[in-house]
């Protein structure tokens, strides 16, 4: 069976535990031990070189690697990918958008320094700069939804599994999201549908 190496608190991870709970997929969950840096150890790095999380292994051994790369192959052929390729391509458009703004900036770090690593406090000008980040992505993904259901045509995508990821975590990186009606609807629509999970959620 196909092995999924994540980090239970990483938004990278949830979103491909995410999407391959929507696609009713079946996998081996592997969890690494962040706090003891296991993605730095030999046996994780003869996995992905990076030492990085989220990594798609399977059976055969091949890896893959990049939360955009794994999300879009294995929605591959589904209605999650959509098929006419200006639609397509919309969706890769938001998913290099998400890994830009969203996880190495703004609601991606501030959810790492305060929820991740506890460093809220002693590292204030960051975590404020990166809610500001946020706070402007948040205006921006709000302008898109006017009017919107999805981020890219009429259905749902795996650009709205991406964006999820982290945007649904700016409370607890202590980032407001009252200010913005259209994205929290979306956000309802994303948490109702019938195989969602929640981040805190874990296989029994
Ligand atoms: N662009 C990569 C980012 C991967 C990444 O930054 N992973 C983080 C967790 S979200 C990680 O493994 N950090 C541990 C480290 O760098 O040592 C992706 O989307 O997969």
């Amino acid at each position: 069976m196909a092995r999924l190496h994540h980090f239970w608190n990483s938004g990278n991870s949830y979103k491909i535990r995410l999407l391959l709970s929507e696609l009713g997929r079946p996998y081996d969950s592997a969890a690494l031990d962040r706090a003891n840096r296991a993605q730095k150890e030999a046996a994780y790095l003869a996995v992905n070189p990076r030492g990085q999380v989220p990594a798609w292994e399977e059976a055969s051994g091949r890896v893959l690697t990049e939360s955009a790369a794994i999300l879009s192959y294995l929605a591959h052929g589904t209605a999650l990918v959509p098929k006419d390729p200006w639609l397509q391509a919309q969706m890769l458009s938001w998913l290099f958008y998400e890994q830009q703004h969203l996880c190495n900036q703004g609601v991606g770090m501030a959810h790492y320094w305060t929820f991740v690593t506890g460093q809220g406090e002693t590292k204030k000008a960051e975590v404020e700069a990166a809610r500001e980040k946020a706070r402007t992505e948040l205006a921006y993904l709000e302008r898109h939804l006017q009017g919107r259901e999805w981020f890219v045509g009429d259905s749902f995508t795996v650009a709205d599994v991406a964006i999820y990821g982290y945007t649904h975590r700016a409370p607890v990186a202590g980032i407001a999201l009252e200010p913005y009606p259209n994205v929290m609807a979306w956000m309802k629509r994303v948490a109702a549908r019938p195989r969602h999970i929640r981040f805190e959620d874990k296989p029994a």
